[in-house]
């Protein structure tokens, strides 16, 4: 399934015209954009590093509205050994979710907008005596080339949508999230042959952005605390999960 990946996702040349005909692709083009276009934004002031392993760096920006935590989040982490366009098809593809999600009851895609689009509405597991969490949301993919030279650039961006087969039913409160994974590939020491390269002269560099409302009041101190924990751990359990599916297989380019 994941060879086909080439096949589901068409690469985009980086003109920002919207091709796509359904009714969220202006919604799905502004979203993205802004991915693009902050993801090159250095760290500054107000951010702070709240966990440091290995490669992998997590900032966190202290924000609320209205009483409520809407804390900006960053993770950079760079690893070898998988392209940038595996480790966004492991995030994008429903399939694998629940095998490295573990905060989720469950996941179901309601409407797929285009092959390269679906609306996700998910149960998130409840954390006393927090209410529980569901989420709707459009979930993109997408591959940009940058030059003929260059590996392209993949991203996954995951936002909150309405939808009529998603009503919001107390005692469930709707969070809302902006979410994107953006990955780009470094061939190091490359072959002059393309079918020469193995993994290990594969490095991807990948940065996390999370933007997070809870949807309603939830003790700030609390949130923040399982929030700089549970971050990191999905992090490390997504990324060692994508390591070892993809370890014998052909590498996605
Ligand atoms: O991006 C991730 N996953 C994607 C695919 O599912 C998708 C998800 C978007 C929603 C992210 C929202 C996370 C908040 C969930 C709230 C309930 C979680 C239960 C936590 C269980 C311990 O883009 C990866 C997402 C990684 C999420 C890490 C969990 C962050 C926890 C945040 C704090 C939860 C607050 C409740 C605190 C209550 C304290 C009394």
């Amino acid at each position: 399934k994941i060879n086909d990946a080439a096949v589901v996702s068409t690469p985009n040349d980086g003109n920002t015209s919207v091709n796509r005909k359904h009714r969220l692709a202006y919604d799905v083009e502004r979203v993205v954009q802004e991915h693009l276009t902050y993801v090159r934004e250095e760290i500054s002031d107000g951010w702070d590093l709240i966990h440091q392993e290995g490669e992998m760096k997590v900032y966190r920006r202290e924000v609320e509205e209205n009483g409520i935590v809407v804390d900006p989040l960053k993770i950079f982490h760079s690893m070898k050994g998988v392209t940038g366009h595996e480790i966004c098809q492991y995030f994008w593809d429903y399939q694998y979710r629940m095998e490295w999600e573990t905060t989720l009851d469950s996941t179901k895609i309601i409407e797929v907008l285009d092959p390269d689009t679906v609306i996700f509405f998910q149960m998130h597991k409840r954390v006393w005596p927090a209410a529980q969490r569901d989420s709707c949301f459009w979930s993109h993919i997408r591959c940009i080339s940058n030059s003929e030279e260059d590996q392209p650039t993949w991203l996954v961006v995951n936002y909150t949508t309405p939808h009529h087969l998603a009503p919001i039913k107390s005692p469930h409160v709707r969070l809302v999230a902006n979410v994107a994974l953006i990955c780009e590939t470094i061939i190091n020491e490359p072959p002059l042959n393309i079918q020469d390269i193995k993994r290990e002269n594969i490095e991807c560099k990948l940065t996390y952005v999370a933007f997070v409302n809870p949807g309603g009041w939830v003790p700030s101190a609390a949130l923040r605390s399982v929030a700089k924990r549970e971050y990191p751990r999905f992090l490390k359990r997504f990324t060692s999960y994508v390591l070892e599916q993809t370890r014998d297989k052909p590498i996605l380019f």
